[in-house]
């Protein structure tokens, strides 16, 4: 099975909470020192490129993916452990999109590059991080944040395992519909495959894609016949199937032919002129059993291994595949090894509002985000103390005379984070 597009939901860790706890100063039981400790952050997801994977089976398992959460707080200052991360391995070519808004929001085009998709929760602060002069013995703690939640939807842009080259009408769509179960036109006249298509060839628990690329010309790699588009496509093939016309009796000479290629692809790039290739004799059938024998032999003697196969009649079609997939497997590993990782750690971020903290008239109310407001959220509102410290923040911040600008009423609910209330209009107190 081959599968190109999956949605996933994605759940970064929750922060653990901040804890409440006070310790004895001295002898007397009069003096107490807050020794809270803060909860730990919440892990993040991240997805990461594999060489080594070619589908999304491994998603198709489970449709959430949460990090673990933070530990909470402990007493004696101690802060609480980090979620682990979790690391969802992709293939390389994975587009992620908001399954919403169908957005691209990044495009994994290397081997080991990862990207964070949901970032864990900020661990809740102990009391002992609200000691201040106001509080001296606070009772304040916040609750670890919840992680990032996200729906996405990824899909695979397919890097084809093996593309097919060779002069038009040689027979590459033919080729294609017989080792897979892709349909594409074929015609008894050139020109007929007008852009490249991708069909899956499936052996025995494997599979591997192979793209039908339209027929190239001389002159192709300076852009004749839309060459050089097409060459750019074959770059991104692991190998190339090279197909040549044994059947064509209008004066074209094969050999002649698998040079002219040969060129195109050498004066395009080096990538191409390095890419290995598998060189098939195409339509075996049109000719007598000596004759095919003759044109093996012939290329034989200029050193080039060529493999005599039939279309139309599927003979040789099954060498033909195993050949390929054995090949994958050796260039695989080879690639694997001598692809180069990358380090660095990419990490997307959704693009934030520069406003430190605004407020969303919404149906259910008043919300009130921002980044200056996001501990808010978090803030236990168990205690008197933690409802006073929430109070003076947004008094001083100024969030109650714009939610009354906002049209906030008594009783109208506020939200903060996952913080609640109701909106009361008595009078702030005025020096
Ligand atoms: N007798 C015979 N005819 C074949 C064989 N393979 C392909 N053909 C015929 O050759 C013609 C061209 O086949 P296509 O598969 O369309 O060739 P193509 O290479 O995809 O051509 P373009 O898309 O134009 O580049 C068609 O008429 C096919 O039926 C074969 O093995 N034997
Ligand atoms: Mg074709």
């Amino acid at each position: 099975m081959f599968i190109d597009e999956v949605k996933i939901c994605v759940i970064g860790g929750r922060g653990g909470h901040g804890r409440v706890s006070f310790r004895n100063v001295g002898k007397s039981s009069y003096k107490r020192r807050p020794e809270g400790g803060d909860g730990g952050w919440g892990g993040d997801v991240l997805l990461e490129a594999q060489p080594r994977m070619r589908t999304f089976l491994n998603l198709t398992r489970q449709v959430h993916w949460k990090a673990e959460s933070g530990a909470h707080g402990g007493t004696n200052s101690k802060t609480g452990k980090s979620g682990k991360r979790l690391i969802i391995s992709v293939p390389v070519g994975t587009v992620i999109k908001d399954l919403q808004t169908q957005e691209i929001l990044y495009d994994l085009t290397t081997a080991g590059e990862r990207v964070r998709v949901a970032g864990g929760g900020l661990g809740g602060r102990g009391n002992e991080a609200f000691l201040s002069n106001r509080y001296k013995s606070p009772r304040i703690s916040e609750l670890g944040e919840k992680g990032d939640q996200r729906w996405l939807k990824l899909e695979l842009k397919m890097l084809a395992d093996v593309g097919l080259i060779g002069f038009p009408n040689a027979g590459k769509s033919t080729l294609v519909s017989k080792m897979s179960s892709a349909r594409p036109k074929v015609g008894a006249y050139p020109f007929t495959t007008l852009e490249p298509s991708i069909g899956m060839v499936a052996v025995g628990n494997d599979d591997f894609a192979v793209v039908d690329i339209p027929g190239l010309i001389e002159g192709a790699h300076e852009g004749r016949g839309l060459g050089d588009r097409f060459l750019k496509h074959v770059e991104r093939c692991r190998f190339l199937v090279h197909l040549v016309d044994l059947g064509n009796f209008e004066g074209r000479d094969p050999l002649e032919d698998y040079h002219k290629i040969n060129h195109e692809l050498q004066s395009f790039s080096s990538i191409l002129s390095e890419k290995p290739q598998l060189l098939i004799g195409n339509k075996i059938d049109l000719l007598p059993e000596e004759e095919v024998q003759q044109q093996v032999e012939r290329f034989a003697d200029n050193g080039i291994e060529m493999l005599p196969v039939s279309a139309a009649t599927g003979k040789g079609v099954d060498e033909l595949i195993k050949r390929c997939a054995h090949h994958l497997k050796e260039f695989e590993d080879e690639l694997f090894e001598t692809m180069p990782f990358s380090e660095e750690e990419k990490v997307y971020t959704f693009e934030e509002d520069p406003a430190p903290w605004k407020i969303v008239v919404d149906a259910e109310g008043f919300l009130v985000e921002g980044p200056q407001v996001r501990r808010l959220g978090m803030l236990r509102l168990n205690t008197e103390d933690g409802i006073v410290y929430l109070h003076d923040r947004l008094e001083s911040l100024g969030v109650f005379d714009a939610l009354a600008e906002s049209g906030a009423q008594a009783g109208d609910t506020i939200r903060i984070g996952e913080n609640e209330f109701e909106f009361s209009e008595e009078p702030s107190p005025q020096l």
